[in-house]
């Protein structure tokens, strides 16, 4: 067996217990996306809990950009050359983690988003099987959503994507829809303990209901005030919201406000102006400042087709803003219909329009569901509580169960 030297003795994957501090190293995508927020605020979240976490990206994740926690930060880009179309980052990315790990010893890789990076995570384990005097690190995957129904289910990566699930110490997805798509869209994984289901979360002392009734901004016209945050993929179907939208004002006072930026921003603007709401329509691009627009908002707004989980809506639950969605995936187990907020069936228009309408314009409905979402989130994803899960996962990981 090859030996590569500088190994750390202090591994001792196998043997550790949750009281001893793990060494962790979370892998991710450093996007304003859900996966890379979600990797970003548990690596903080360990790391405050005592255990050494190293993060590895391509570039450093805006949430933990903005936090001064106690993560070290591995960016890993590779180098241009001409040979290659583009730099092989996940190349990069499984060099530095051995390269890390050589000294450090981990115990735990935490893949986020199977494509590329389980297969990073799954070379560098692969790799450490040769190092001397340390156990190699056990392999965690956390499937997101579109790594299972977009991009790991098509062709040109699926079996890849199967292998590297296969071949991990565990696999976890953020909601049971998604535990369940995974079983039925690759086969092999059809037992049903093969997949532990941790849902995300929220920091709830962030995301919090604002101190008093504050506008978001003189620039929102008077009136209440939707509010929708993503990436602007197709998937996320905003130009649908905008024309429900106008169907669910028709001409009061109100504004959507449009936070991210994507493939489908320009359709977005095309559709404000064809419609004539340009008046009830702002886009603000990309921000970091979330509490701040979810807050004070009357609705948070989801019109995905597809949504594994929807951590944006669980953030405004947390700031006690009630959700409109579609009923897709996983989004049921984080809304509760009538409770938190209004789910319709995904396609059907009037019917989003009339929940976006009723929340919009009945202050009471409004403000009972605000309440509502606000102790569901408290009640079911506060952040300390699914760290605490991940801890015994990785606990009862290295114990081989
Ligand atoms: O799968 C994606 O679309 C990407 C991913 C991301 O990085 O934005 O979003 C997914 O992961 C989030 C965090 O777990 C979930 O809250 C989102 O629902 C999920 N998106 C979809 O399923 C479309």
């Amino acid at each position: 067996m090859k030996t590569v030297g500088r190994a750390s003795p202090s591994n001792k994957a196998g043997a550790e217990t949750i009281s001893t501090p793990l060494k962790i190293a979370v892998v991710c995508h450093p996007t304003y996306g859900g996966s890379g927020v979600v990797a970003s605020e548990l690596a903080l979240s360990l790391g405050d809990r005592g255990h050494e976490v190293h993060l590895f990206a391509h570039d450093v994740p805006p949430r933990l950009a903005r936090s001064s926690g106690p993560v070290e930060m591995h960016v890993a880009q590779g180098v241009p050359y001409p040979l290659f179309s583009s730099p092989p980052h996940d190349l990069a990315i499984t060099s530095r983690i051995l390269d890390v790990h050589r000294t450090v010893g981990f115990d735990i890789l935490h893949a986020h988003y199977a494509i590329p990076h389980a297969v990073s995570a799954y070379l560098a384990r692969e790799a450490a099987h040769g190092y001397e005097n340390s156990s190699p690190p056990k392999l965690v995957t956390t499937l997101h959503g579109t790594d299972i129904t977009l991009v790991g289910n098509d062709p040109s990566y699926a079996a890849l994507t199967e292998h590297v699930l296969l071949a991990s110490d565990k696999v976890t997805t953020v909601s049971k829809d998604l535990a369940k798509r995974t079983r039925r869209n690759f086969q092999v994984l059809s037992t049903p303990c093969s997949i532990d289901v941790i849902p995300n979360f929220v920091d709830l002392g962030f995301f919090t209901p604002p101190k008093s009734a504050q506008p978001i901004g003189d620039w929102c016209q008077s009136g209440p005030v939707a509010v929708h945050v993503s990436n602007f993929r197709a998937v996320k179907q905003v130009p649908w919201l905008v024309r429900a939208f106008a169907k669910a004002i028709e001409n009061q006072p109100a504004t959507l406000l449009l936070v991210g930026d994507g493939p489908e921003q320009p359709e977005c603007r095309r559709i404000t102006t064809e419609l004539g709401i340009e008046q009830h329509v702002r886009f603000l691009g990309v921000r970091n400042a979330l509490p701040q627009l979810l807050g004070p908002a009357d609705v948070y707004c989801s019109s995905s087709a597809e949504e594994s989980f929807g951590l944006s809506a669980l953030e405004a639950m947390a700031c006690g803003t009630p959700v409109v969605s579609t009923r897709v995936g996983g989004v049921p187990e984080v809304i509760e219909d009538g409770v938190s907020g209004y789910l319709t069936e995904p396609g059907d228009l009037d019917a989003y329009a009339l929940a976006l309408s009723d929340l919009l314009f009945n202050k009471a409905h409004c403000q009972e569901m605000g309440q509502s979402a606000r102790r569901e989130a408290v009640k079911r994803f506060d952040r300390s509580v699914i760290t605490a899960q991940y801890e015994d996962m990785y606990k009862r990981v290295l114990q081989g169960q």
